[in-house]
């Protein structure tokens, strides 16, 4: 029996050598150490040994059940900082490696020209005001000399959510809350930028959902000839130092007199081309006085204030600026179009 405890214990020591990872060692364990394990089996058949003999062969079982277990246990610590280096050496990063490039994002056009009129007239004293994309019919219309029946309120075809309430069709209604809001005491001096939404048709340059930046000016004294002095201002800045522009007499029910600004085209210097449709200007915004009606309406007396007003739509400037033929591109969110307003 001895010697059988001696085999095994050798036969042991040579499968822990063996064993290369911790799965293997553990079903060395099981098969030496185990229940059924030959080293058990050995010390079950103690009972039939004589009473000198027995102390003997427990005690060599004993010694060579506790050499196994401590081999198992050395060598499990050793397989266990193997696995530890191996996973260290694996996930290790190389930090002098090159970083991969980040997707960046770009502001979207619609925006950069927003901000950039948006700075300008911040420069000149301007406040820029918001108001509610869903408007009454009172503030979108009939504050703006629009009374019901009115012809000119077919030209802005309306997305109506009840027959009182309806998507703004400009952002001239912003104007007036804001003036309700002087009570009457000037002066008011903001641009309201924001979008705006018309039953069209959407084709190349028709959106039934576009941007909008207008602007109200409201004191004592206000003359056609500030209007002008602000457009050639503002002109220059957005334009270019030798941009030219005129004034065009036009009509809208809000402003009398009013006009439309026109610019020298860029693409011709003012000779006639393709893009000015050979007139040699560009029509860029319409503008004109308010109209009394719609200064009292605003709760401001028009034999004592006066004012000028304006208006634009942001998408025909970003088409003019970056060369886009077609409105639909700023709609359409295609990244191809987007990415090419990424600056470095
Ligand atoms: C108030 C008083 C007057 C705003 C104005 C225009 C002329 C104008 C168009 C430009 C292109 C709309 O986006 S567009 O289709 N706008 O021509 N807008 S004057 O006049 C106002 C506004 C508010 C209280």
């Amino acid at each position: 029996m001895l010697e059988r405890l001696q085999e095994l214990h050798d036969e042991a020591v040579v499968k822990v050598a063996e064993a290369q990872d911790l799965d293997s060692l553990q079903q060395v364990r099981i098969s030496y150490l185990g229940k059924k394990g030959p080293i058990t089996e050995v010390m079950k058949g103690m009972g039939k040994l004589s009473n000198e003999e027995r102390p003997v062969v427990g005690a060599k079982a004993n010694e060579v059940r506790q050499s196994v277990q401590k081999l198992i246990e050395e060598k499990e610590r050793t397989l266990q900082q193997a696995a530890v280096q191996k996973q260290l050496a694996e996930e290790s990063i190389d930090v002098t490696l090159p970083g991969r490039p980040v997707a960046r994002g770009a502001r979207h056009p619609l925006t950069s020209v927003v901000e950039t009129i948006e700075d300008i007239f911040t420069g000149m004293g301007f406040q820029v005001a918001e108001g509610p994309e869903v408007e009454t019919d009172y503030y979108n219309f009939e504050s703006l000399n629009l009374p019901k029946h009115h012809p000119a309120r077919d030209m802005q075809d309306t997305f109506f959510v009840t027959p009182d309430l309806l998507l703004r069709t400009q952002t001239s209604p912003v104007q007036t809350r804001t003036m309700e809001k002087h009570e009457g005491k000037g002066p008011v001096k903001i641009i309201c930028p924001g979008k705006v939404y018309r039953r069209d048709e959407d084709d190349a340059t028709h959106s039934h959902q576009f941007m909008q930046i207008e602007g109200l000016v409201v004191d004592k004294g206000i003359r056609m000839s500030d209007l002008k002095g602000m457009f050639e201002a503002f002109v220059k800045s957005y334009f270019g130092e030798d941009r030219k522009m005129r004034l065009r007499p036009s009509f809208f029910p809000f402003t009398e007199p009013s006009a439309e600004l026109d610019v020298s085209c860029a693409m011709c210097g003012g000779e006639g081309c393709r893009t000015c449709k050979g007139t040699g200007w560009i029509e860029v915004l319409g503008s004109g006085m308010v109209h009394p009606n719609v200064l009292k309406m605003g709760g401001f007396d028009p034999e004592v204030y006066s004012g000028f007003a304006f208006g634009m739509g942001v998408e025909r400037f970003a088409m003019l600026k970056y060369g886009i033929d077609d409105i639909r591109h700023f709609y359409t969110n295609d990244t191809r179009f987007l990415e090419q307003f990424i600056r470095e």
